[in-house]
């Protein structure tokens, strides 16, 4: 078995979520603290110096940190009922390979971190690879410190729950500046590589950009029985609507992807028509197409609304722009690891934030379920291996 593989068993219990299936680990909770104190222990373990930064990124140094380091890492946290991979992957993979190199006698010459980023997924504050975002100035800090989890807790309350001091959250460029490349490990998320003939591991070319908007529908809630349809102000309907919308309008744009995963009825009762509904829309378009795609939704949902008696709010939460990774860093690795397919995707990373300051690249492991965010999410033992060399491989190389 791997070194990756015995790490990933180790925390194969933190966070399972029997409700859902899979996986809840949320920034700051307590299974994401559980595997931040893993993560702790087997760093140090390994002889790295491990140090939490502003903004809650866990930071592993072999090596005095200091400029042109070479950086690997991923996160812990995950979606609500998402798999073991997403993010695990990355981090088991970047300590296993330290520790492969620090048995093979390897002395880097230039120092090497192990980076676990916080709240990659937005699963807690909805605002995806915030850890990353505050590093590098993505998101203004007061924005973020009033950001909100489903329980009212802010980030700036959450963060100092966690030893932060919530008015140092905000970018730290001498932090940023120690990164001279960084390379991320990741499950891939979709079936391209399982698709393919033979391709166990791929290198990241592009990242399309992204956002999250929040649509806030409020009505009249009332009783279920006792009101005439023709009386009904409920915002279930153009909620309704803009799910159908969303994919009505995605079929029309080339690529494009564009999803309601979450719904929020209020009170919430089989028996109670809701007084407000939020639901928060998920769209990714290459190109310029994202926010000319949320506007057509969001016409739709102002028609339905109104139709409706409803009222209809709107909100931007987080959007990115396409994202390319270097293109040295990018034929250094093809080189390295020999013929890997190069490979596009849908989905966000902290490498991708990166990327628009410093050299940054991906490797993918296939996933032969092609599932990701789900339980079904998988990774084979022997291809979880041949990551790991991979990684290990570059990692050596861009160390000299
Ligand atoms: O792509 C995503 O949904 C997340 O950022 N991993
Ligand atoms: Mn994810
Ligand atoms: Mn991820
Ligand atoms: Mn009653």
């Amino acid at each position: 078995m791997s070194g990756t593989q015995t790490l990933l068993d180790e925390i194969a219990g933190v966070g399972a979520d029997p409700a859902r299936g899979g996986y809840s680990r949320h920034v700051f909770d307590h299974a994401e603290t559980q595997l931040r104190e893993w993560f702790t222990e087997r760093a140090t373990g390994a002889g790295l110096e491990v140090e939490t930064d502003r903004n809650g990124n866990l930071w592993a140094w072999w090596g005095t940190p200091g400029p042109d380091a070479v950086v690997t890492g991923s996160h812990l946290d995950s979606v609500p009922g998402g798999g073991a991979f997403d993010g695990p992957l990355g981090v088991a993979s970047a300590l296993a390979a330290v520790r492969a190199l620090r048995e093979r006698g390897v002395t880097p010459a230039r120092p090497l971190a192990v980076v676990v980023f916080a709240e990659e997924e937005g699963g807690r504050f909805g605002v995806p690879c915030l850890g990353s975002r505050l590093l590098t100035g993505a998101i203004d800090p007061d924005k973020a410190r009033r950001l909100r989890d489903p329980d009212g807790v802010t980030l700036a309350e959450a963060a100092a729950g966690a030893g932060l001091d919530p008015a140092r959250l905000g970018p730290d460029p001498e932090r940023l500046g120690r990164i001279g490349r960084f390379v991320e490990l990741h499950v891939e998320q979709g079936r391209a590589l399982a698709d393919l003939d033979d391709a166990p591991i791929a290198v990241g070319s592009t990242v399309i950009a992204h956002g999250r908007w929040r649509f806030s529908f409020a009505g009249q809630g009332n009783h279920a029985g006792a009101t005439l349809l023709a009386d009904r102000r409920d915002p279930m309907l153009p909620a309704a609507a803009v799910v159908a919308a969303a994919r009505r309008v995605a079929a029309t744009v080339p690529q494009a992807r564009a999803t309601v995963g979450r719904l929020v009825p209020r009170p919430g009762g089989t028996n109670v028509i809701a007084s407000t509904v939020d639901l928060w829309l998920d769209a990714r378009v290459p190109g310029e197409g994202v926010h000319p795609m949320v506007a057509e939704i969001a016409e739709a949902a102002r028609a339905a609304a109104e139709d409706e008696g409803c009222t209809v709010t709107v909100t931007e939460e987080s959007s990115s722009g396409d994202v390319t990774f270097d293109p040295a860093l990018r034929d250094e690795l093809g080189a390295l690891l020999g013929g890997v397919p190069e490979l596009p995707t849908g989905a966000g990373h902290d490498a991708a934030i990166l990327a628009g300051h410093v050299p940054s690249a991906m490797l993918y492991v296939r996933n032969p379920t092609g599932i990701s965010h789900a339980p079904e999410e998988f990774a084979e033992a022997a291809d979880v291996e041949r990551g790991g060399a991979a990684l290990r491989t570059v990692l050596e190389r861009l160390c000299r």
